[in-house]
């Protein structure tokens, strides 16, 4: 109704004289209007957000303690709060995706693989598109924010850059590798401009979209998907060029733990796909060093892409009008437990960093309660003042938000094929399940153990905890699939 108004208003104004008066006028109409309903109901404004969806970043961050140049990540952690202990639900791109943006787990039948798909499995949920989209957002998605294209109907636009392959390789050795029939290397490291590659141009597009949306009479969800650092760990030469090679270690912890159960291993085929990489066995020391490399130069080049699209955000006067979300959708292995890529139970491949930055909070925070990704989307609605839809499955993060250093009494469950995950207190418990009967578990306790070297599901000191563990995880699952089974 607002737009209406300006549309017959505005050619008049340009008419008189006293511009500069009616203009302020107009302004100050406008503003009621969006704050009055017709029925005189005072109506918050809604807030914008930029959701920035990083692939396969595990909290390897300078604001997580680690040795990551990312500076503009740690100025916008500045500006809100970082969640130190934020689980995905599935460790696996699409299921992950899919799962938050349905606001929905994960499940023995839906939600499985990197390949899993909403408008499939959830067709009929209200995902999170759909639903600002009918309170008045304008949405778009810049490249991956679901893992299948076209998955959700709803955006006003979903973009991708021009693409002759999603590895995306620009070094000649590695498009000649692949023109032949082979594989390229798991990394590259051209002397290339940002841009060379998606996520330079994924930055380039989203800014040019937060100027267009400054000029529109609407709040925006503007979802920016970042590739890297997905494999191929590529990233311009200067983005390597910011860490010593020689002082990249491998973690203490880069074997797999003798009493874990065989069911927490994988053959991390992901990476065994490319040139260099051995199809049984391990990795050289050399290989593993260059792989982290790789991976730290991603997570670098990133943070620049990153900070490129809050710069504009602020030049915009944008930032007090919008959420600003920050999130993996996933955790990595680089060489913990003697893995590498998702696909497992161990905290490291469900961890993933979170942070959240509005102008209603106070910044530079951490919380260390734990949440999880199906949290998001009840947050996004507190955050935004929408109503929250009766599926969701998460909790909204908004007390935490308010009061970061209270430790709530949170926990995560998370899954991965057989494996269920509950993430509770010091404790990260993990039951593998076939029809309902347990056939291998591991308990690690962080109190002591944060590297999850020793499986002390086994131990005699752990028994009444892995009971007490397993009952409260079971008791979970069953409540959950007795709902579910209600709902169909
Ligand atoms: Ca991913």
């Amino acid at each position: 109704m607002n737009l209406k108004l300006r549309l017959i208003l505005e050619p008049m104004i340009n008419n008189m004289k006293a511009v500069k008066f009616i203009h302020f006028s107009i302004i100050f109409v406008t503003f009621m209007l969006i704050s009055i309903t017709l029925n005189g109901q005072i109506q918050p404004i809604k807030k914008n957000i930029l959701f920035l969806m990083v692939d396969d970043l595990r909290p390897e961050l300078s604001i997580y303690g680690q040795n990551i140049i990312s500076p503009n990540i740690d100025k916008l952690a500045k500006t809100g709060v970082t969640f130190n202990n934020a689980y995905c639900n599935v460790p696996v791109c699409g299921a992950s995706r899919a799962s938050i943006l349905t606001g929905i787990r994960p499940t023995n039948n839906r939600f499985l693989r990197y390949n899993a798909s909403i408008s499939k499995e959830a067709p009929d949920v209200l995902n999170l598109v759909k639903h600002l989209k009918n309170e008045g957002y304008i949405t778009i998605s810049n490249n991956k924010i679901t893992h299948l294209k076209k998955d959700i109907s709803d955006w006003d636009e979903e973009w991708y850059p021009a693409s002759k392959g999603w590895r995306n390789y620009i070094s000649k050795e590695n498009i000649d590798l692949e023109t032949n029939g082979e594989h390229g290397y798991p990394y590259e490291f051209p002397d290339v401009e940002d841009e060379a590659y998606f996520d330079g141009q994924t930055a380039a597009k989203s800014i040019a979209d937060l100027k267009k949306l400054k000029e529109q009479n609407q709040p925006f969800f503007l979802a920016v998907g970042f590739v890297k650092p997905h494999l191929p760990f590529n990233a311009p030469k200067r983005y390597w060029d910011l860490y010593d090679a020689t002082k990249i270690d491998l973690p203490k912890n880069s074997f797999f733990p003798k009493e874990a159960p065989k069911a927490a291993q994988h053959n991390w085929g992901e990476l065994r796909y490319y040139k260099g990489i051995p199809k049984k066995g391990a990795v050289s020391d050399d290989v593993a060093k260059k792989l982290i490399h790789g991976y730290y130069a991603g997570v670098s080049f990133i943070d620049a892409q990153i900070g490129k699209v809050i710069k504009a955000l602020n030049e915009l006067n944008l930032r007090d009008d919008t959420i600003i979300v920050l999130v993996g959708d996933h955790g990595w292995s680089l060489s913990e437990h003697g893995l590498w890529a998702k696909h497992s139970n161990f905290k490291v491949a469900l961890q993933v960093p979170l942070v959240i930055s509005t102008s209603d909070i106070s910044g530079n925070q951490h919380t260390e309660s734990i949440t999880e990704l199906i949290d998001l989307y009840p947050t996004l609605c507190d955050l935004a003042n929408i109503e929250k839809p009766q599926h969701l499955d998460g909790k909204s993060l908004v007390k935490i938000l308010n009061t970061p250093n209270k430790k709530y009494d949170y926990s995560a469950w998370a899954r991965y094929q057989k494996g269920e995950t509950l993430i509770i207190g010091d404790y990260v418990y993990t039951e593998w399940q076939q029809n309902g009967e347990q056939f291998a578990n591991m308990l690690y306790d962080h109190s002591i153990d944060k590297q999850e070297i020793k499986n002390v599901a086994k131990n005699k000191q752990y028994e009444s905890t892995v009971t007490h563990l397993s009952t409260i995880l079971n008791q979970r699952i069953k409540a959950y699939y007795d709902n579910e089974s209600k709902k169909n």
